[in-house]
């Protein structure tokens, strides 16, 4: 099941943070950075849907810790790629742990407090769709970054400057 591409992908975004100075003021726009970066594999400068897709189903799969193809809210908050360790320097956890119970409320769709795998995936069309200003099919970095609500709620939870 598990795949050695996606583990690769997943374990360059997770240790990439630790590599770097954590006193950024836009520490959590560099974090969205790089997963832009981990997201665009093959460097075209924007993430299609395919891409896209591919990605979530491995964070999917990722924070499935029990492996019973449903995220629950103590999954989906123990996951994490840096931002906790930022926002517990800045003195936000308080403000991250809202910011992530908000995404999590808005994709559990059915409200059972579970995010089944459709769930996923729907909200994240749904969110690509939303962060595609210009309709092409493709976020490009800027969109990816001003534009997708999980970058959007993190970062106003940690950047107080933005
Ligand atoms: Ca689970
Ligand atoms: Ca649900
Ligand atoms: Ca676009």
């Amino acid at each position: 099941m598990l795949r050695p591409l996606a583990a690769l992908t997943l374990s360059a975004l997770i240790a990439a943070p630790l590599a770097l100075p954590a006193q950024e003021v836009n520490e959590g726009r560099r974090l969205a950075e790089t997963m832009f970066e981990s997201l665009d594999g093959s460097n075209r400068g924007f993430v299609d849907m395919g891409e896209y897709s591919t990605f979530g189903a491995d964070i999917f799969f990722s924070m499935d810790t029990d492996q019973d193809t449903r995220i629950s809210l103590d999954e989906f908050m123990s996951w994490d790629f840096g931002m906790r360790m930022v926002a517990e320097e800045r003195d936000r956890v308080a403000a991250y742990e809202t910011a992530l119970r908000v995404v999590f409320a808005f994709w559990d769709r059915n409200g059972d407090g579970l995010i089944s795998r459709t769930e996923h995936r729907q909200s994240l069309a749904q969110d690509f769709q939303r962060a595609d200003i210009d309709n092409d099919a493709v976020l490009s970095r800027d969109e990816f970054l001003s534009g997708f609500s999980v970058n959007v709620a993190l970062r106003a939870a940690l950047d107080t400057t933005l």
